[in-house]
C-alpha cells in the first residue's frame, strides 16, 4: 500500500510564485527570474512531498498559471489568434523560449488587442481554469518540454514519479467550440489521441512506470456518446506499444457507469474518490467491476478539498474493504491538494480548540502516510495516531462550538411561513414604488465603489493597530460622503455607500459571525496569481451584533435619496468558505440564513428601504450530477428566502448574480422571490433577459449594461441599445439600469464617465416614454 497524491498547492508557502508572476507581468523582472522562483517553489514542494513520506511523487501538476492551459500547450491546442498576437514566438517554441512564454501568458491574460481565453470554474470547486478554444480545423502537436523537465527534476528525489495529466476526454469536454454550437470539440478525439500516445512513449523512455490521466468529467452525467469517446480513448491509449501503465484519476464524485467503461477499455488502474459523501457509491461500483482483481486502485480516502481532520478509523475500514477486491490498493487525498492551504500549524491566531480539528495540505499528507501504513501493517502499527485522532474527533463532536442549543432550536423551529413574504409581488411592488418614489427605469449600482490605494492603506493601518478606531471610522465616513456626493451629482436614483470598509464580500461577514474562523496564511489559488483565504465554518453560526447597520444608517443619514443595504447571501457565504463536514450543508445554510435574516430585519428597522442580498455563487455550487440538483436548489432557495422574507411589504429586496450561465437555474431564480434582481448581461448582449421573459419571470430585473470586467467605458448609445433590447422583451416598468457587477476593481477614471452615460441613457429613455 503506497502513499501518494495527485497534486499540491503551487503558489509557494508564502505565495512566492504570485509575487514573481506579478513582477514579471509588470515588466519588473525577466522571465528567467520568474522561472528561477518557479524552480524554487517546485523544489520546496518536492521536499515537502518526500519528507512527508510519500512513496510515489505526483509531477506535472505545477503550473505558472493553470493546469488546463498547460494541457492545451502540451498538446499544441494554441488558438491561431494567439499565433497572430505574439508573432515573434516560434510556433515550435517550447516553454524554455521567451517567445513561448509570451504566447502562453497572452492566452492567460490577453494582450492589448486580443482578449484572453475565457475563464470558468473547475467543476464545482472555487478554482478557475482557462477554457481551451478549438475549431473543427484544429490540429495538435506534442510539446512535452515542461512535463519532461519536471519529471527529470522529480526523479532526483529517488522515488517513483507519476505524471498527472488532464486526460483527453476531459480536456475536450471542457474546451469551447469557436465554430458555433454545432461543433463538439470531442469530435477531435481521434486527432488528439496520437499526441497523447506519443507522450506515453516519451514518458516510458524517461523511465516512467505509471502515468495518471485525470478524467474528472467521468463523475458527471455522461451521454452515451461521451461514454463511447471514453471507451475509444482508453482502448486506443492502452494499445500503445511502448507506454507506462495507465491509471485514470477521478474525483469530485463517484464514477457511475464510467468505471466499467474505463476498465473494459483496458486501463491498468483507477483513482477513485472515497470520502464520506461518495464512499458507499464508489465501493458498490468497484465491487461489481470486471477485472478489478487485476487493477491498481488509488483510494482517495482523505478529503482533498476541505480542511477537516480525517476520521482515520472510518477511512481504514473503507480501505480495508478495498484490499479484498483489487490487486493493489494505494492511498491518496481524494483530489489535488490545490484546493486547500499549505499548513494549519502555521496559524497562530486560531482558537486552539478549532485549530486541533484542522488538516491543510501538509496535515493531509501525513494522514495519507498513516493510512497507508495502517493498511499495509495493520492498525496496531498506527495505534498512537488512531488514538490521538479519535480524541480530537470526540472533542470536536462534544464542543460547544459545534453544538449551540439555541441555534439548533431556532433552526428546527423554522416554518414554511418564515420563508414567505407577507404579500404577493404585485401588492409589494405597489407599496415599494409608493415608498421609494423612483422614476421609470431607475438607475443603481451593485454595491462596491473603487477601492482606492488610500482606502486600502487606511484599512491595513487599522488592522495592524496603527490607526485608532475613531480615525478609521472618520476615514471611512469621509469616503462614504464622497461616494454619496458623486452619485447624487451624477443623478443615480438608488444609492449605495460604496463598501470602503469591506475587504472581501465573504470574509467581511465571516469575521463578524461566531462559529466561523478566518486564517492568516490560509491562501488558496483562485486563478492565475490570484488567491483567496476562504473562511472556515467550524461550528453553529450566530451573529453577536449587527454587522452593517451602522455604516448603512450613517450613509442613509447623509442623503434624502434612498440608500440600499448590502449583504452577502447564505449560499455564497457557504460556497466561498470551507464548510463543516459534521452537519448537512443544508443545515449550515439555514443557520447562516437565520443570522442574515436578523441583519436584514435590523436594517429594515433602521429605516433602510431597499436591501440587496447577493448570491453570485448560486449557480457555481450546482451539483455535478443532475439528479442531485433539485435537492440543492431546494435548500439554497429556502436559505435565501429565510434570509429575506422577514421584512414588510414596503421593503424592497434586491439580489445580484454574476459569473455564470443562468439558463440552468432560471426557475430557482424566480423562486427566490426577490423584488429586483441585477444580473451580469453585458457580454452576452442581454441574452438573459430573453431567457427570463421566456421563463415567465414576473418581477423587476436590472440586466447589466456595462461590462465592468473590461477596462472600457460604454457610451450612452451603447447603453441605450442594451436597455432598448431589454425593454423589447420585458415591460419597461420592470427594468432597472445598472452595471454588471460591483465597481471595486475599476478606477474612478472609468466609473465616473460610465455612470454619467448610464444616467444619461435613463433620462433619454424616460423622455421618450413620456413623449
Ligand atoms: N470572494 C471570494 N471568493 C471568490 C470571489 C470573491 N471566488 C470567486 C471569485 N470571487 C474569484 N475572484 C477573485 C478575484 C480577485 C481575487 C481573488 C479572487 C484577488 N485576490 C487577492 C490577491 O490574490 O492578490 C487577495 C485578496 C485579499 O487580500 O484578500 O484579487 O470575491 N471569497
Ligand atoms: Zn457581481
Amino acid at each position: 500500500v503506497l502513499a501518494t497524491a495527485y497534486g499540491y498547492p503551487r503558489q509557494g508557502r508564502d505565495r512566492e510564485l504570485k509575487r514573481g508572476q506579478e513582477r514579471y507581468w509588470r515588466g519588473d523582472t525577466s522571465i528567467d527570474e520568474l522561472l528561477t522562483i518557479a524552480t524554487q517553489v517546485r523544489a520546496q514542494r518536492l521536499e515537502t512531498l518526500t519528507s512527508a513520506g510519500l512513496d510515489e511523487l505526483p509531477v506535472g501538476d505545477f503550473s505558472l498559471y493553470d493546469h488546463v492551459l498547460d494541457t492545451a500547450w502540451l498538446v499544441g491546442a494554441i488558438p491561431p489568434r494567439f499565433d497572430r498576437a505574439v508573432p515573434d514566438a516560434d510556433p515550435a517554441s517550447t516553454h524554455t523560449a521567451e517567445g513561448g512564454w509570451q504566447r502562453y501568458f497572452a492566452m492567460a491574460r490577453g494582450t492589448g488587442d486580443e482578449p484572453p481565453l475565457e475563464m470558468t470554474k473547475w467543476f464545482d470547486t472555487n478554482y478557475h481554469y482557462l477554457v481551451p478554444e478549438l475549431s473543427g480545423s484544429a490540429t495538435f502537436r506534442l510539446d512535452p518540454s515542461k512535463l519532461l523537465a519536471e519529471v527529470a527534476e522529480a526523479q532526483r528525489y529517488g522515488r517513483p514519479v507519476r505524471p498527472v495529466i488532464v486526460g483527453p476526454v476531459t480536456f475536450l469536454s471542457l474546451a469551447k467550440s469557436v465554430d458555433g454550437d454545432d461543433f463538439d470539440p470531442l469530435a477531435l478525439l481521434d486527432r488528439l489521441l496520437p499526441v497523447y500516445a506519443e507522450l506515453l512513449t516519451q514518458l516510458a523512455d524517461a523511465g516512467i512506470a505509471w502515468v495518471q490521466l485525470d478524467e474528472p468529467i467521468a463523475v458527471t452525467d455522461l451521454s452515451p456518446a461521451q461514454l463511447q469517446y471514453l471507451a475509444r480513448a482508453y482502448a486506443t491509449l492502452t494499445a500503445v506499444e511502448r507506454r507506462p501503465k495507465i491509471l485514470v484519476g477521478s474525483y469530485f464524485g463517484h464514477l457511475g457507469e464510467a468505471a466499467a467503461t474505463l476498465v473494459d477499455a483496458g486501463i491498468d488502474g483507477l483513482g477513485v474518490e472515497l470520502t464520506r459523501d461518495t464512499a458507499s457509491a464508489t465501493v458498490a461500483e468497484l465491487a461489481v467491476l470486471p477485472r478489478l482483481r487485476e487493477l491498481r486502485v488509488i483510494a482517495g480516502l482523505v478529503d482533498g478539498r476541505n480542511v477537516w481532520r480525517t476520521d482515520l478509523a472510518a477511512a481504514l475500514a473503507t480501505g480495508g474493504t478495498l484490499l479484498g477486491l483489487a490487486d493493489q490498493v494505494d492511498v491518496a487525498p481524494s483530489c489535488s491538494l490545490l484546493h486547500v492551504p499549505h499548513d494549519a500549524s502555521r496559524e497562530n491566531d486560531l482558537d486552539p480548540e478549532v485549530a486541533a480539528w484542522l488538516a491543510f495540505a501538509d496535515q493531509k499528507l501525513a494522514e495519507v502516510v498513516t493510512l497507508a501504513r495502517g493498511l499495509s501493517s495493520g492498525t496496531e502499527a498506527i495505534a498512537a495516531e488512531l488514538e490521538a485522532n479519535q480524541a480530537v474527533l470526540a472533542q470536536r463532536a462534544a464542543s460547544s462550538i459545534t453544538r449551540n442549543r439555541a441555534v439548533r432550536d431556532r433552526a428546527a423551529a423554522v416554518s414554511a411561513d418564515d420563508l414567505r413574504r407577507r404579500s404577493a409581488y404585485p401588492e409589494r411592488a405597489r407599496r415599494q414604488h409608493e415608498r421609494l418614489a423612483l422614476p421609470a427605469l431607475p438607475t443603481t449600482t451593485i454595491g462596491s465603489f473603487p477601492q482606492t490605494a488610500e482606502i486600502r492603506r487606511a484599512r491595513a493601518a487599522y488592522r495592524a493597530g496603527n490607526l485608532a478606531s475613531e480615525d478609521y471610522q472618520a476615514a471611512m465616513r469621509t469616503e462614504i460622503d464622497r461616494v454619496i456626493a458623486l452619485q447624487t451629482e451624477i443623478g443615480v436614483d438608488l444609492l449605495v455607500h460604496g463598501e470602503a470598509e469591506r475587504n472581501d464580500m465573504v470574509q467581511y461577514f465571516a469575521e463578524q459571525l461566531d462559529g466561523i474562523v478566518t486564517t492568516e496564511y490560509g491562501w488558496v489559488q483562485s486563478y492565475g496569481s490570484r488567491c483567496v483565504r476562504p473562511p472556515i465554518i467550524a461550528g453553529d453560526i450566530t451573529r453577536p451584533a449587527p454587522m452593517t447597520v451602522e455604516w448603512t444608517s450613517y450613509a442613509q443619514s447623509r442623503t434624502t435619496r434612498p440608500m440600499k443595504g448590502m449583504l452577502t447571501g447564505p449560499v455564497t457565504m457557504l460556497a466561498w468558505s470551507f464548510v463543516r463536514d459534521d452537519l448537512p450543508v443544508a443545515e449550515t445554510a439555514r443557520q447562516m440564513a437565520l443570522a442574515l435574516r436578523d441583519e436584514v430585519n435590523d436594517l429594515e428597522a433602521a429605516g433602510v428601504a431597499a436591501i440587496q442580498v447577493d448570491e453570485p455563487a448560486l449557480r457555481e455550487t450546482l451539483p455535478l450530477r443532475t439528479g442531485d440538483r433539485p435537492d440543492y436548489l431546494r435548500w439554497a432557495v429556502d436559505a435565501f428566502r429565510l434570509s429575506t422574507a422577514g421584512v414588510t411589504d414596503e421593503t424592497q429586496i434586491h439580489t445580484h448574480m454574476c459569473y455564470a450561465e443562468f439558463g440552468d437555474i432560471l426557475q430557482a431564480i424566480i423562486e427566490l422571490d426577490a423584488d429586483v434582481i441585477s444580473l451580469e448581461a453585458a457580454r452576452s448582449r442581454m441574452e438573459v433577459v430573453g431567457e427570463l421573459a421566456e421563463a415567465g419571470y414576473p418581477r423587476e430585473v436590472g440586466p447589466g449594461v456595462w461590462d465592468i470586467h473590461a477596462p472600457r467605458v460604454p457610451s450612452t448609445e451603447e447603453i441605450l441599445g442594451s436597455v432598448r433590447l431589454a425593454c423589447a422583451q420585458l415591460p419597461a416598468q420592470r427594468i432597472w439600469i445598472n452595471p454588471d457587477c460591483g465597481l471595486k476593481t475599476r478606477g474612478y477614471a472609468e466609473v465616473e464617465p460610465a455612470l454619467r452615460h448610464l444616467v444619461a441613457a435613463a433620462q433619454q429613455l424616460r423622455t421618450e416614454m413620456v413623449g
